[in-house]
């Protein structure tokens, strides 16, 4: 990892470029083997619309929503336990939140063209105090953050291949999402596309 200092944009802490490229290479190779051991689907939000975004999960919980509303489970829909979260993520934690405690969830969302995820909250977790951490791999993508409230203004960055941002501290509970995509903006992925892993403490 490189370390630069991270610039803030809302309360979100960016560090651009910690990943490496061998890092980048490295951890794409390790989120293969989740997706292997537990395939991506495409979630139903609680108003029964399918995500533009292709999803699954490492480590003790994996995020999920149906009709019934977005919640943690402990196994993948298939009913195989969720494969551990791997270990270039972990690295990833431990140098920008610490090894104090370790994250239960490494979400991991998959965008092909024209995947967005709608403004937002994270606020399926017990303890707040826990910053949500995030890494970007393969395409551009615009991140929009904004307050605590649905409605207030926005501000944009866009977040690269190798990127890491921590919703932390006041920003933990802001809004967020992302609403556009430069395709074929990175090599990483053979396919292109982009990969982004969030890594949570959840219980
Ligand atoms: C994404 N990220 O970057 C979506 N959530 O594809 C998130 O929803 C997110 O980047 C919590 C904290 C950081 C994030
Ligand atoms: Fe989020």
């Amino acid at each position: 990892m490189s370390g630069t200092a991270p610039v803030t944009v809302r309360g979100v802490e960016i560090h651009k470029g910690l990943l490496t490229p061998e890092d980048q290479t490295r951890l794409v190779e390790e989120i293969r083997a989740v997706v292997r051991a537990a395939p991506l689907f495409s979630p139903e939000t609680r108003w029964g619309k399918t995500m533009s975004v292709r999803m699954t999960s490492a480590g003790r919980y994996g995020w999920y929503s149906d009709r019934r509303g977005y919640r943690y489970e402990p196994q993948h829909p298939s009913g195989v336990d969720w494969p551990p979260i791997p270990g270039g993520a972990l690295a990833v934690w431990q140098a920008v939140a610490g090894a104090e405690r370790l994250p239960d969830c490494c979400l991991v969302n998959f965008y092909e063209e024209g995947a967005r995820m709608g403004l937002h909250q994270d606020r399926d977790e017990a303890d707040f105090a826990w910053p949500v951490v995030s890494i970007s791999l393969g395409d551009d993508a615009r991140f929009r953050i904004g307050g605590t409230e649905r409605g207030g203004s926005t501000s944009s960055v866009w977040l690269q291949s190798g990127d890491v941002a921590v919703m932390g501290g006041e920003a933990r509970l802001a809004y967020h999402g992302i609403d556009k995509l430069r395709t074929g903006s990175s090599t990483l992925l053979p396919k292109g596309g982009r990969i982004n892993l969030t890594l949570r403490v959840v219980d």
